[in-house]
């Protein structure tokens, strides 16, 4: 008899055009051989060019989707993708502290605070994000935000590597366990530093910026393939570092899609013939 691999859940939106969210989560989770669960917060329609139409899911079908999975699989570690509303992210932190998902229960849950489409495009009204600061910040166990969302998140432009330190301070301010600042968006700087802070120490993973457009759904491979070895019982320094080898090695095997932009792809992981 088989027996299953580590279970994953994201909570996150669609992308029609296959390329960011739930469904770059499930193929990272895939290739980082773990099982991945799913609980819908919004449909976007949307393809390589941009969103052009959100639909949200009812709050209370995305926690039954949470609570459901957790009460008979289980949930070994999570993750948050688009949360969309307000209300949907009180009834996240509703369902995940009935099922002891986050920092108050024993699952590792890591927040990825989506705020926009790297078209720019809007998948979080604007008044969520106290809902953000105050409700999911305190119970994750990590938070991965860019350069853009901790502008939206503090009002504090980081422009340089000094700065993504002072960012990292304020957000751990929020309570989450562990903060990941992402220098990815950080133009000028030749490589791409991330920097992960657990309110005394500071790490840094360092790796190639390449020169492609073509990075739909990198902030959701990074932190889903971070769910995946965390699911794996992995330490933070490891699972961060695994995570960053897996979203280099996946920005690098990028690919052209439709008229716009491409999605970075796990492929390279897995057999090609
Ligand atoms: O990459 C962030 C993201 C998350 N979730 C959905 C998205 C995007 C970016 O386009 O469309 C559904």
């Amino acid at each position: 008899m088989n027996t299953a691999p580590p279970t994953t859940l994201t909570i996150a939106g669609s992308d029609s055009g296959g390329s960011a969210g739930l469904q770059a989560d499930l193929r990272t989770f895939f290739a980082c051989g773990v099982h991945g669960m799913t609980a819908v917060t919004a449909v976007t329609v949307q393809n390589s060019l941009g969103v052009t139409g959100v639909h949200t899911i009812p709050p209370e079908v995305v926690a039954a989707q949470i609570e459901s999975v957790a009460n008979d699989i289980g949930v070994a570690a999570a993750k948050t993708g688009m949360l969309a509303t307000a209300e949907i992210i009180e009834a996240i932190a509703g369902a995940c502290d009935r099922v002891g998902i986050g920092r108050a229960g024993k699952t590792p849950f890591v927040v990825d605070p989506v705020a926009a489409s790297m078209h720019g495009d809007p998948l979080l009204h604007d008044t969520a994000l106290d809902h953000y600061r105050a409700e999911l910040f305190p119970r994750a166990t990590l938070i991965t935000p860019n350069l853009d969302e901790i502008r939206l998140l503090t009002g504090f432009e980081v422009s340089t590597r000094a700065q993504q330190r002072d960012a990292a301070k304020m957000l751990f301010e929020y309570g989450p366990e562990w903060v990941l600042v992402k220098g990815g968006h950080l133009w000028d700087d030749p490589e791409c530093l991330d920097l992960l802070y657990d309110g005394s120490e500071f790490t840094e993973f360092i790796g190639p910026r390449f020169d492609t457009k073509h990075t739909h759904g990198s902030g959701d491979t990074l932190a889903s393939s971070i769910t995946a070895s965390l699911a794996k019982g992995a330490d933070m320094v490891s699972a961060v570092r695994a995570g960053k080898h897996f979203i280099v090695e996946s920005v690098r095997a990028a690919y052209p899609l439709g008229a716009g932009v491409g999605p970075v792809t796990p492929l390279w992981r897995l057999p090609q013939d």
